[in-house]
């Protein structure tokens, strides 16, 4: 015999969707010092030492490095304070942030 559904409620799907990450990207330029780099990043994204100088280091060499992933607001928010800190302190440091596929 087929079955008959009774159950008249209709479906209701709940989805979670999670907020996209976006990445952080500091640039490299001729002019900044590399101790202002790491000073930025230590204090701008809480890294340690070794880690700040290997991101710096990798963008130094490279052109850029993917500091880290955040959500939109706070990848924009920690950009923008780590770019002005450099500008403040003259110097042409400059970080970007874009969505991660
Ligand atoms: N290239 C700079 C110099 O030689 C140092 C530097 C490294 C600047 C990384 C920016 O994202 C940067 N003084």
């Amino acid at each position: 015999m087929p079955e008959i559904n009774t159950d008249l409620r209709p479906k209701v799907e709940l989805k979670t969707e999670r907020p996209k990450l976006h990445k952080v990207i500091l640039l490299n330029d001729d002019y900044t010092p590399r101790d202002f780099v790491v000073t930025v990043l230590k204090s701008v994204f809480g890294m340690n030492e070794g880690s700040a100088a290997r991101v710096m280091q990798t963008a130094h060499q490279r052109g850029a490095c993917v500091v880290a992933v955040f959500t939109r607001d706070v990848a924009e928010t920690k950009a923008t304070r780590a770019t002005e800190a450099g500008r403040k302190a003259g110097h042409p440091l400059t970080f970007t942030t874009e969505p991660e596929e």
